[in-house]
């Protein structure tokens, strides 16, 4: 792993910089991208984001900060990909990464680090925004308000408004700080609202509606298929948040949401229990996460 230490060492031998965020950003990867833009702006680079496709809906007013890979091709030697467990998702084709650096900053574990020459993964942490907070602390820079947003947007994104148990005292530190440094829960806020469109409720009902419970493996569950997310005019980006909506009770091992569409089964899933890691699991499908929280999306060959 790279050390935060060496992180000005490796962009300083780089005067412009890319940054690339997954397919169907979460906050998380919204506010630390945006935020590492400002750090490495702060350092005098030059710097895009480019993303794989369009961002979504929810984070309509930032849009404007992002360059489509569809439109745009990535010429800039050094890649910073941000809390993006699998570098499949990013949209980067072979060319787009011949003889470049690729610079992951991430919390998701991960057991494949392919095309990823230099790294900060800390899993611990509760967002890869709350790892940027800390890269711009090593170096003393100065958190600008707007800054503290986007981090704050990522840090809430990540934790479900402060609810999930990655907060730890570590994290209530900096989402104090962010406030001190006169960030705003505006922007977090209006971006989760978002969340709560009429046919994206409609949905959800409906998958609530037929949650199943099986007793022997103590799963709760729900399937999403193509005729449900067509009927609802939603996409499988609507049901993102659901799984987290259901973990609650402790006497269930395993919550999951499985979206079949097409040739594809997207899975998310979540545990609280401490001998169940969700991330293996996950792996089994090609995916991963962390031990309480991961997903994958199987591809059924023919
Ligand atoms: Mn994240």
């Amino acid at each position: 792993m790279t050390s935060i230490a060496n992180f000005y060492k490796v962009i300083s031998s780089y005067e412009e910089i890319a940054i690339v965020v997954h397919k169907n950003p979460d906050g998380d990867a919204v506010g630390s991208s945006l935020a590492l833009k400002d750090l490495l702006k702060y350092f005098g680079k030059k710097v895009r984001i480019y993303s794989s496709g369009e961002l979504p809906e929810m984070f309509m007013i930032l849009r404007d900060g992002y360059m489509n890979l569809k439109n745009y091709s990535i010429f800039e030697k050094l890649i910073f990909i941000v809390d993006c467990a699998d570098f499949s998702l990013t949209g980067l084709n072979k060319d787009d990464i011949k003889n470049k650096i690729i610079f992951s900053v991430d919390h998701h574990n991960r057991t494949k680090i392919k095309n990823i020459s230099k790294y900060l993964i800390y899993s611990e942490k509760s967002s890869t925004s709350e790892i940027i907070y800390n890269i711009f602390k090593y170096f003393n820079v100065k958190i600008e308000s707007k800054t503290a947003d986007y981090l704050l947007l990522g840090i809430y994104s990540d934790t479900g408004g402060m609810l999930h148990s990655n907060v730890n005292i570590g994290t209530l530190e900096v989402v104090s700080n962010l406030l001190k440094y006169g960030g705003k829960l505006k922007l977090a806020m209006s971006c989760l609202k978002e969340r709560k469109k009429f046919k994206r409720v409609k949905l959800w009902g409906y998958a609530i509606e037929r949650l199943k419970f099986n007793q022997k493996y103590g799963i709760l569950y729900s399937v999403i298929s193509n005729t449900e997310l067509e009927k609802y005019g939603c996409s499988k980006e609507d049901v993102s948040g659901l799984v987290n909506f259901i973990n609650s009770d402790k006497n269930i091992n395993i919550f999951a949401v499985f979206i079949c569409q097409n040739n594809e089964i997207k899975g998310s899933m979540r545990t609280e229990n401490k001998l169940i890691d969700v991330g293996k699991i996950s792996e089994i499908f090609g995916g991963g996460g962390h031990k309480k929280a991961a997903g994958f999306m199987y591809k059924i060959e023919d």
